[in-house]
């Protein structure tokens, strides 16, 4: 049993998400749940080590890829999309279930997990930085 749980936790060491890094932004935890219909949401934290940056677009191979943020309006959890998405000096953004996210829309193919989704951040300043969201099952 011992020697299972310890595969497991290799296992599960090696598909962590990496880091990315560019400038004074580093991306964590670039990850999407599996989907079956036609849109997909992508998550992530981006941690500012340095001045204010404005994240501005995000490009992934499908046929439109949005920023959006969930939020409560009179009840109702609606989805808004965002032009641009502020990244304060020495701050740090949560692209989390129920917050912002990025939508992956117009899916051809399920994303399953284990899948990889590559994506490109646009960010006014410090120009494209390309991430790996790793699929998992929800
Ligand atoms: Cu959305």
């Amino acid at each position: 049993m011992k020697y299972l749980t310890a595969l497991l936790l290799m296992i599960g060491h090696s598909v962590a998400a990496e880091d990315y890094t560019l400038g004074s932004l580093i991306v964590t935890d670039a990850y999407s749940y599996t989907a079956t219909g036609k849109t997909g949401a992508g998550y992530f934290t981006l941690t500012n080590g340095g001045a204010a940056d404005v994240l501005i677009s995000v490009e992934a191979s499908f046929p439109r890829v949005m920023m959006h943020e969930s939020k409560m309006e009179d009840g109702v959890m609606v989805m808004v999309h965002l032009m641009t998405v502020e990244v304060p000096e020495f701050g740090r953004v949560e692209f989390v279930p129920g917050g912002y996210h990025i939508m992956f829309m117009g899916l051809k193919d399920s994303l399953d997990a284990g899948d990889q989704i590559n994506a490109t951040l646009n960010f006014k300043n410090a120009g494209p930085l390309a991430v790996a969201f790793e699929v998992k099952d929800r």
